[in-house]
Order: structure tokens, then sequence, then C-alpha cells
């Protein structure tokens, strides 16, 4: 207590403590001495949100009072990653709770346990509008994030005999500190039903849709803080609840199951992430997800923008909605029936302001990814939006015409509606008709989406077509997931770079510094013991932190070419056990991929790489050279581990089916060196780091058309490269199955006869690429150099920079700072 720095920390390090004695007695009604752990967690979460909360009510203030536009992101999925240590970090408490829950024998790390991730998303797109959301908060843009409060996110998985197992996640079993239930903002949606013609008092024939049943949205409220600065912004997750909680007739007379059958229902509604869409049960049921929360949000948007303004004419000034893929596009109809029905305006009035309203980011290039609805589905939940689609289509195609006279080819393409059978509603071209920009989240999908997948759309209103090449943020990516390397970089830079992440290019002179690269790789070192603790913790496994660590997590899709990876590593186990090995270099392979529960054939290759797994690991002529781990439960917490110990980095997905990726970039920030293909943005994380500093392999998007344009022969691939078809031959033949020629059949059949992602027409130049990879690796200097070059120069890769284009591109957007 010597000086005024130490007694401002010990006296904050007071009133937190006593923040969080007062919330354990007003939330749980348990004293400090007779709490358990988790309500030490609860209370320790409740006093960091506190934190939150005063900046939040600046926020609102601010925002309030100067009535600005507001960016509404529409999003079905979010993965946020843990609240607790973000939050920390944001508040700049971190040290303050640390020393706060020392007297009662408590520790940080140890109840940093309790903090449940919110897996509300797939992959790259729900951890994107996460990153979009920190860097709104951080630039100070007014925004709120909209998505479903998923009872049940992603499904946890378990390997049982190598094959995957879903199970569910149960995220909110013991309540979850950092949301808001907000009942009094709770809305009505309406599913089925018919629509009523009728004339209003002035004379004007309307038409109204009279629903069949009724779902109540709950909002829950989840805090959004800025870094560095005082905003804090808000993600509204709403929730179903049903209108009647039982059937009470029913109920009296002992049909208890029917009695509540009507409230299962409703609530079905957010009770799971993505249910299985492949029976009509569950398209149904998805359906009526996406139709809830965009209803419930527009509805939010329009009361906040009331608040304010009187008439309907700055609607589009006030709010710009983000469309995050297809799944909210119903959004656009549902506005104009909003405006058309709700509020009584006419056409032309609400189709403007639904137009200059929406903006739809695109996120894939495979062409089944492109939602569709069946008419029959769509016109039996929402029959009054059909009507609505209709007659968008029919002025849309009207303009078509008169643009194109005579190509009723391309109107046949434009067209919203799709011939069939069975007849469809096409999103994507829904969303191209309804919105005043259309997105691409990387330079080549951009250009691809323009030349191929939305072509007729380019060539009618080609200003509409804009760039956008995602980010991540480097708070969560770099600061919270390596602090030993954000250290480093403060000492070398300061800490700018966390707002400004171009800065980094500031340790770019470094790389020359032997001093320097020392302390890198002693980092990188261990980054790769953590991991490799936390490996053997959570599956025995045992990685050696001196052998190379190569690693690809993402999705499990055919298009990301796990398989290509696998074809790799047998290759290295057929040259050792053929003594052709010695200097293959020590290589540990570490997986990580959910596969979508009913993608059997992406099941398979996780049962072969665990197959594969299981027969090097035990093998002692291969395993002091060769270790291969599928790390079940790829999550954000686990990526947070994974990306700062990693060497190199596996983007090997089939050139022009990767629209973006961002696991690329969050490697490429930690200084791992990428092996891939020029797809996705690769190609401009290439650019950035040099050519040097990135290994470069495989056919182009264009060369990839040309080859299946002239007619691909797997086969031929297979005949002319004895070592490839010996490979295959060791699948084949049951080498990694127990004998079983069965098993893997499939997947070898697939290869032969299709082979739909040219895996082995880029087999031979990948191999190749990752022995040139394993060479520079055995050259410590020159490795270094490539690390700390990639970190220095992804600085360009950060979500601060896309949203600050997306602001100023796309939603004339600008920042209201809290006082
Ligand atoms: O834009 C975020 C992310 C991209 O980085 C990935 O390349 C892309 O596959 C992913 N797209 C999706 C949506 N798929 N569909 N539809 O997850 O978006």
């Amino acid at each position: 207590k010597t000086t005024p720095e130490s007694a401002s920390i010990d006296s904050d390090v007071d009133a937190f403590r006593q923040r969080m004695i007062d919330n354990l007695w007003h939330t749980h009604g348990q004293a400090i001495q007779t709490a358990d752990r988790h309500d030490a967690y609860m209370t320790l979460c409740y006093t960091v949100r506190d934190h939150l909360i005063d900046r939040w009510r600046k926020t609102v203030e601010a925002q309030y009072s100067s009535n600005p536009k507001f960016v509404c992101y529409l999003s079905a999925e979010y993965l946020l990653g843990k609240q607790l240590p973000q939050n920390l970090l944001y508040t700049g408490t971190t040290e303050v709770a640390r020393q706060a829950l020392t007297p009662y024998g408590l520790d940080l790390d140890d109840l940093m346990q309790f903090d449940v991730e919110p897996g509300l998303g797939n992959g790259g797109l729900g951890r994107l509008a996460a990153c979009f959301l920190d860097s709104l908060a951080t630039l100070d843009m007014p925004a709120i994030g909209y998505g479903i409060r998923y009872e049940f996110g992603i499904f946890r998985q378990t390997f049982r005999d190598g094959w995957q197992v879903e199970q569910p996640d149960e995220w909110l079993l013991h309540g979850n500190p950092w949301e808001f239930p907000q009942p009094a903002d709770m809305v009505e949606v309406g599913f089925g039903g018919h629509v009523q013609p009728y004339t209003d008092n002035e004379g004007h024939e309307r038409r109204r849709w009279i629903c069949k049943e009724k779902v109540l949205g709950e909002p829950c409220t989840t805090l959004v803080p800025g870094y560095g600065t005082q905003t804090v912004n808000i993600l509204r997750l709403w929730r179903a609840r049903a209108t009647e909680e039982f059937d009470f007739r029913l109920f009296d007379e002992g049909d208890y199951a029917r009695a509540m059958e009507q409230k299962i229902y409703s609530e079905n509604i957010s009770k799971v992430l993505y249910p299985n869409d492949g029976t009509p049960e569950g398209r149904q049921l998805r359906l009526r997800q996406q139709y809830f929360f965009v209803s419930c949000s527009l509805r939010d948007i329009i009361r906040l923008y009331r608040l304010k303004n009187a008439s309907w004419d700055q609607f589009s000034d006030k709010a710009a909605i983000q469309l995050n893929d297809t799944h909210p596009v119903v959004a656009i109809p549902e506005l104009m029936r909003l405006l058309l029905d709700e509020h009584l305006l006419e056409w032309d009035q609400a189709w403007e302001i639904t137009r200059k309203t929406f903006a739809y980011t695109c996120h894939t290039l495979l062409p089944e990814a492109l939602e569709t609805w069946p008419l029959e589905l769509f016109g039996s939940l929402l029959p009054r939006h059909l009507e609505i689609i209709y007659e968008i289509n029919h002025r849309f195609l009207s303009q078509v015409r008169q643009r194109f006279p005579g190509d009723e080819g391309r109107v046949r393409r434009m067209s919203i509606i799709g011939e069939g059978p069975p007849r469809q509603i096409r999103m994507a071209n829904l969303a191209s008709v309804g919105s005043h920009a259309i997105n691409g989240v990387a330079e080549l999908q951009s250009r691809l989406l323009r030349e191929r997948t939305l072509r007729d759309f380019a060539d009618l209103w080609p200003d509409k077509f804009q760039n956008k090449t995602n980010g991540v943020t480097p708070r969560r990516f770099l600061r919270m997931a390596n602090p030993q390397l954000s250290e480093l970089i403060d000492a070398t830079i300061g800490e700018g770079w966390l707002r400004d992440l171009e800065q980094l290019k500031g340790i770019e002179p470094m790389a020359d510094s032997a001093d320097f690269r020392a302390q890198w790789r002693v980092i990188k070192q261990a980054n790769k013991h953590r991991l490799s603790e936390v490996l053997q913790t959570t599956t025995g496994f045992s990685a050696d932190p001196d052998s190379i660590f190569d690693v690809m997590v993402k999705r499990l899709h055919e298009y990301k070419r796990q398989l290509l990876k696998a074809l790799h590593i047998i290759t290295l186990f057929h040259r050792i056990k053929s003594n052709l090995g010695a200097d293959v270099p020590p290589q540990t392979f570490i997986f990580g991929a959910k596969a979508a529960p009913g993608y059997w054939m992406a099941k398979l290759i996780i049962k072969l790489i665990n197959s594969l797994a299981e027969t090097i690991n035990r093998d002692p002529d291969v395993r002091d050279q060769l270790r291969v781990l599928f790390v079940p439960n790829f999550n954000v917490s686990l990526a947070e581990r994974i990306y700062p110990a990693a060497d190199l980095s596996e983007q090997i997905s089939m050139a022009g089916k990767e629209a973006s990726g961002t696991g690329n970039m969050k490697f490429a920030l930690n200084g791992a060196v990428t092996v891939g293909t020029l797809d996705g943005a690769n190609i401009e994380i290439r650019e950035r780091v040099g050519e040097d500093n990135f290994f470069l392999f495989g056919l182009t998007a264009d060369e990839v058309l040309d080859l299946k344009e002239r007619g691909y022969r797997p086969r031929n691939y297979v005949e002319s490269d004895p070592e490839l078809s010996q490979v295959i031959h060791l699948i084949a033949d049951g080498r990694f199955s127990g004998g079983d020629r069965e098993l893997f059949q499939p997947i070898v059949d697939s290869l032969l006869d299709h082979d739909e992602y040219l895996v082995l027409a880029d087999y031979r130049a990948y191999v190749d690429c990752c022995e040139r990879a394993c060479q520079a690796y055995l050259d410590p200097d020159r490795w270094t150099r490539m690390s700390i070059l990639n970190t220095a120069r992804c600085g360009f890769f950060s979500s601060d920079r896309v949203i600050g284009q997306y602001c100023e591109d796309i939603w004339n957007l600008k920042p209201v700072i809290p006082k």
C-alpha cells in the first residue's frame, strides 16, 4: 500500500469483493462462507456483469439522445465462446477478481471452468457473427444482434469405436449468468391459417393474415462489450414460449400428455440448433425457427424505431438490417407484410423501405447450400408471405423482361420461384431482389458469385455487388488465446495493435533479430506443451511438443478435403513401413471437426481418420515419427488452445469451394504457416504474408472448372502414380479396418468413380508441398522468420477492418461514443 496505484487496486479489490458478497446474497440467498464453487462462479459473473451494465447504461443514454442509425444483424447462429474471460478482460477486472477471490480460497482459473460456451452455431458463419458483434462494439457502432436462444446448441461430439456420436449440449443446465430475460419486450408470432381480403375505412382493398397458431417470443439479452471503450451493445436471442401453458380441459380429464402437446410443439421452435432437416418435420421446424426469430426481431426493430420517429420516411436512414446468409431472408416478405398489413403503407413505399433497409451476405459457393423451400410447405406456414413473394416476383420479372426482352431462360433462372418439381422458393434470389447490397466474404468468392452463382443478378445490378473479406477479432484469437505472444508483442510495439491490428507490422523487423526469434520459439513451444497437457487430460493422447504440430480443424465436409490429409498421412505411414521413411521428421497430426448428423460420408471419413490414428499410434515402427489425433468436440474454447500451438495450418479445400475461411486467419495470426490451395481468403493471406511464407499447392478455381469440363477421370491419377495406388490399396485392403474390406469401400469407390472434389488430382502436388514444409521446419531460423512474418503481416484480417468497411460501404453507420 505504498504507491497510489497499489492503493487504488486495493480499493478496487475491496469494492469488487463487497459487490460479490452482496450479489451472492441478492441472487442466491447465500453467504460466502457457505457458498459452493458454482455459487462463487455465478456471483463472480454477476459482479463482472455489473461493470458491463454500468457501461451499457451509458451507451443506451448516448444512443437514445442522438437517435443514430443502428445496424441490426440477423443471424441464425452465434458462436460466442466463453464469456467470463472475455468480460474480465474487457472490463479490466481480471487481476482485481483474482485478488478478491483469494481470501476465500477460491481460484479464478478454477472458477473459469464453470463458464460454459454457448454453442449456438455450426461453424465459421456463427463465429464470424460473434466477431462482428465484438468489433461493432469496439468501434462504438450502434448495433443489435438478433438470433435464436437455442436451449440446446450444437451437439456434443464423442467417439465410440471411432464413430461420431452426438449428444445433447445442455448448456443452460446450471443457469446462464450472462443473459437477462426481458419478458416486457415479448412479442407474438403467427403461423398457418389463411389470408382474408377486406376493404379498409378509406375504401382500399387490403389483405390480412388470419393465423392459426400463435407463439410468443421472449428476448434474452446478452451484453456485448467493446474493447478499450465504454460501449456495450446487445445481442437479443429469442426464446419461444407457448401462449397457453396447457389445455385445462384435457389436464382435468387426466390426459396430461395431450394437455401439454401444443406447448411442447410451440416451444420446440427454440429447442435445438438446426434440427435434422432430412425429414419433412425437420424442414418444417427449421422454417418455423427462421420465421420466428425474424418476425420477433423486426417487431423489436420497428418498436425501437417508433420510440423516436413518427413517420416511416426515415426508416432506412435509422435501421440497416444485415442478412447473415439465406437463413433470415424471410425477413424481406415479413417486413413487407408488417408495413402493408399492419401499418397500412402502400406497396411502393413499403418496397422502397424494404430494399433500402436490407443487405445480404452470401457465405457459400456450394449450390446445395443456397436454401430453397418447397412452395407447399412455405404456403401452409406463411400463406400471406407467399402472396407477397409472388407479387415481388411478378414485379421483378417484368423488370427483367423489360431489360432482357425475349430471354425467357434468364427469366426462369432469376425467378424467385423455381419450377421444380416440386416448386420451390429460392431464398438467395429473394435476398438478391430485396436487398440494396450483396456481398461475398473473400475476393475470390465475391468474383465467383458475380461470374457464376449470382451472375444473372450481377448482370442486372452490377453496382449491388461488393466484397467484404472476412476478419477475426484479435482480442479473443490472439490476446486471450495466446497471452504470452501478446505480451511479447506488447513489449515490442505497445498495446495499440489490439484496436488497430495493422500495427502488427511493427514486429516485422524483429524477424531479423536472433534474440526475438528465440523468444518467439520459446512461446510457441510453451503453447505446444500447454496443448499437449490439455490433450493428455481430455483424451489420454500423448503428443510430443518437439514434433511438428500439423493441424486441420474446421467442419467436416468433403470439399474441405480432410480425406486429402488422410491420404498424405497414409503415404508417410507406407513410406516408413517400407523403410523409405528415414527422413520423415516427427509429426503430430491433429484433426478437429464435427460432421452434420445426417452426413453419412463425413462420418465415415471421421471413422477412417480415427482408424488410421489407432493403427499408427500403436505401431512401434511408426509412432516415433507419426502420431494422429482426432480431438473430439472441437469448439471455440478448444480452438483457442489449438491455434497458438500449431506449426502448420491445413487449408486444403478444392479451389472454388471455400467461401473464405476464418480459421486460416486465426492460425496465421498465431504464427502458424499455411499449407493451402488458392481458395477463399487463403489467396489474400498469401498475398499479404508473401509467397515465401506460405506453402501453396493444387489446382486453381479456373483449372478445376477446366478439368471438370474436359472430363475428369480420377483413375488416371491412380494409374500413373504407384505411391497413390498403394495408398488407395491399403485402405481398400482393410489395412486400417482390421482386414475388413467393406468398411471403407464407399470412400474408395467415391474417390475412384467421381472424386467430386479432385482429391486425387491434387494428391501429388499436396504430398510434395508437405515435404517442402517439413524441410523448412527443420531449419528453425527460417521457420521462425516465416512464423513471425505471418503474424506481422496479418493485420488486415481483423474483424475491426471488415466492420469499418461494412459501416462505410453498406450501412452508412456512424459511431456514438458514450460519455
Ligand atoms: O463467412 C464465414 C464462413 C466462411 O469463412 C466459410 O468459408 C463458409 O463456409 C461459411 N459458410 C457457412 C454457410 N454455409 N452455408 N450456407 O457456414 O461462412
